[in-house]
């Protein structure tokens, strides 16, 4: 009997899930053949930052998400959210790391009220803040991607998450699509559009890759949900099984998330776990049966080190109130790992005692880097949710959406002169801030030579 390596922790007949069935041995072998033609390749992991949009705003649309529900209703400051992000991409260039970047959408977004009937001018209030919400910034969310030494022809894999739990989320796909379309369009990636409706997908957020090392064939683990609690599960199991097919991964894990993970407010595994190379950084109760997820990763990556943080030093209602989790985990051009973290969680004593405690000690990660992302954390996004890992060659990527620190100051420039200060809900219904808002994107657009998304 053939079997994929495990489905909710226990392995599933091949014949369910039709694509990976062709032969699992040739689609193994060709995947070591594959890893060891591209070790030569210089591969390397590019995080690609959503630009906060000028529309940034706090409506509280997201229902699970805590941060979004607390300070609904308030002030944001547009300006200094994509400032703080740009910092962000400016420190990570500074430690030596590739960066890249996404351009915000086309808000409010008049096609995705057309087709509901309305516009702009008509719409009710509540319809209104859905199409105009800037989250595409949180690129974690903006698709699933499976690099070449994964995959079965050996490219890139990029699907779009199509969002669909969140009504202001579900209308992101087709802006996302066109600039992935336009950022990896050699044919060393294959783009591919989102998994149908209903299945809810909601892109790397979900989804964890462990290896030796980056440009090495990798262990590929998706995390869904089951709905049943006070909050939506917004990855669908289908939705993950559908993406892997697609992509040809060979070695895919699908794991369910702990329902009390989600209860707590970890609407995306993203909050409670991170991977990096060997490393899973974890919560004790990220996941609904860890004793089988980590024997089946171990089995498939035996030098995997699980770094799990018990909830009796750091309770989730910390965890996910600090983020320590959704940190960047990166290896340094110096080979240590660091967790490049929210100050949120240099805020939180006992989060920031367990991690001090656990830098003193031998394990993998040997550094902490707190970054200041206070505008966008307010909407449940922390570091890790603002970017999108693709492990490639840079050559192959449009270099309009890669970033130096010449860029950055170009796009600070043109932030500072264009985005809103400040954004009270009662605003949204004003024409004058619909034009600002476009304006300002057109101004960015053109400044980095992107006007074909305009
Ligand atoms: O989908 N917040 C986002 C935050 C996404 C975080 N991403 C990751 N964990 N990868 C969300 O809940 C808030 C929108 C509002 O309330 O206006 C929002 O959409």
């Amino acid at each position: 009997m053939k079997f994929v390596p495990i489905l909710n922790c226990r392995p599933i007949a091949f014949a369910n899930i039709s694509s990976f069935a062709s032969s699992r041995l040739r689609v193994f072998a060709s995947s070591r053949e594959l890893s060891l033609e591209k070790s030569i390749m210089p591969l390397t992991e590019i995080n690609f930052d959503g630009l906060i949009g000028p529309s940034h705003n706090y409506a509280g649309l997201s229902l699970g998400n805590l941060a979004s529900a607390k300070n609904a209703g308030g002030t944001s400051q547009p300006r200094a959210a994509a400032l703080q992000g740009i910092e962000k991409m400016r420190a990570n260039l500074r430690l030596g790391l590739t960066q890249g970047v996404f351009m915000p959408h086309d808000r409010p977004d008049g096609a995705w009220l057309h087709g509901l009937g309305t516009s702009a001018e008509q719409a009710e209030p509540g319809l209104l803040a859905n199409a105009l919400s800037a989250s595409s910034m949180w690129a974690a969310n903006a698709a699933t991607v499976s690099p070449a030494p994964d995959t079965a022809d050996g490219k890139c894999h990029l699907t779009v998450a199509n969002l669909v739990t969140m009504p202001h989320r579900s209308h992101e796909w087709q802006g996302t699509l066109a600039q992935l379309r336009l950022a990896f369009a050699s044919d060393s990636f294959a783009v591919h559009g989102p998994v149908p409706a209903p299945f809810g997908d909601e892109g790397a957020a979900n989804h964890m890759r462990l290896c030796a090392a980056h440009g090495e064939a990798g262990v590929e683990v998706f995390v869904y949900g089951r709905t049943g609690g006070p909050f939506p599960a917004r990855q669908h199991i289908e939705a993950s099984k559908a993406v892997a097919r697609i992509h040809g991964a060979s070695r895919a894990l699908m794991v369910l998330q702990s329902e009390e993970a989600i209860a707590a407010g970890a609407f995306h595994n993203d909050v409670v776990a991170v991977a990096n190379e060997r490393v899973l950084f974890t919560h004790e109760q990220a996941f609904a049966d860890k004793d089988s997820f980590y024997r089946d990763l171990r089995t498939l990556l035996p030098m995997v080190e699980i770094v799990e943080v018990p909830a009796a030093s750091v309770s989730l209602a910390d965890a996910i109130q600090s983020y320590l989790f959704n940190a960047q985990l990166a290896t340094l051009p110096t080979g240590e790992m660091a967790l490049i973290l929210p100050t949120e969680a240099q805020d939180n004593d006992r989060v920031w005692t367990w991690l001090q405690a656990m830098i003193a000690g031998n394990g993998p990660i040997r550094q902490l880097i707190p970054v200041d992302v206070r505008q966008s954390m307010a909407n449940g996004g922390g570091p890790a949710c603002l970017r999108l890992r693709v492990v490639c060659d840079p050559a192959t990527v449009d270099p309009r959406f890669l970033v130096d620190e010449a860029k950055l100051d170009t796009m600070a420039g043109i932030v500072e002169a264009h985005w809103p200060e400040a954004i009270d809900p009662a605003d949204l219904a004003n024409p004058a801030l619909w034009d600002t808002i476009r304006a300002a994107r057109l101004a960015m657009l053109q400044a980095l030579d992107l006007t074909e998304l305009a």
